[in-house]
């Protein structure tokens, strides 16, 4: 069975860095999977793509050598089991809040006895280059499970939560979390709040043995944000790239007016 080396290198301490995958297509994941990401992980939450184009993008992915892991639209069994036993390497799961919603993650994600997912499927087995019983006897070590802190309630009971066994990382939704502070969503800020709550997730995180992430727009700001601790790091999405060029090209041509473009 294959190992998942970005569960690997977060247990040891090391920074991993990867995108998101915005565009319901298949043949973008081929190529992005092909740039150096670590890992990239197919968004559900706040696009169109179908279980089939994702179930697909976790084949192509995982046969490139990068680790396809998914943003489920929420927690809940459903969600995490699906895109496990369609060929993840692991989830992402937005707004966990409290730890009986950390609990339910890990139940959903890991098997009996650290959790109670329920056994079946194919693709999973398939991805990780073996059969069915191996996969089930060794899933729990390589599926790596990530909750989000992107709500004050979150960063409330960061100790709560991160303390549930089970939890690889705790990876920071910026934007939610400026929401939540009733400030405007961005990635980034001096608010002394939100600087406050990030440092908070990142010494609670490092305290339970669990890999802090965050989401940044740039590799400027991926850089500066390993210097501080952070391992598992998002840059951007893929579609958020491909307008930025496209608008840079725009802009430097002088057409488009002061038009704006999606950042991730
Ligand atoms: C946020 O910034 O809220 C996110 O969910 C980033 O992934
Ligand atoms: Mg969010």
């Amino acid at each position: 069975m294959k190992k998942n080396h970005v569960r690997a290198k977060l247990k040891k301490g090391e920074p991993s860095i990867g995108t998101w995958l915005t565009l319901p297509d298949t043949v973008s994941a081929h190529l992005m999977a092909r740039t150096g990401f670590d890992w990239l992980t197919v968004e559900l939450e706040h696009t169109p793509i179908s279980m089939e184009t994702a179930a697909e993008s976790f084949a192509i992915i995982s046969a490139c050598g990068t680790v396809p892991l998914a943003r489920v639209p929420w927690n809940s069994v459903e969600n995490i089991k699906r895109v496990l036993d369609t060929g993840a390497w692991g989830i992402v799961v937005p707004m966990v809040n409290s730890r009986a919603e950390a609990e339910a993650v890990v139940a959903a994600a890991r098997y009996t006895p650290l959790g109670n997912r329920s056994v079946g499927g194919q693709l999973h087995a398939a991805n990780f280059d073996t059969d069915p019983a191996s996969y089930y006897a060794n899933a729990n070590e390589e599926i790596l499970v990530v909750i989000m802190a992107e709500h004050i309630h979150a960063i409330e009971a960061a100790d709560d939560i991160l303390s549930v066994p089970g939890i690889d990382a705790v990876f920071i939704g910026p934007n939610d979390l400026h929401n939540s502070m009733g400030l405007k969503p961005e990635f980034d800020s001096d608010n002394k709040q939100f600087v406050d709550a990030v440092q908070h997730i990142l010494s609670t995180a490092k305290k339970h043995g669990v890999a802090p992430g965050i989401h940044v727009l740039d590799a400027a700001a991926a850089k500066a944000r390993v210097e501080e601790g952070f391992q598992f790091i998002a840059v951007a999405s893929e579609s958020g790239m491909m307008l930025a060029k496209a608008r840079e090209i725009t802009k430097a041509l002088g057409i488009g007016g002061a038009r704006q473009v999606a950042k991730y």
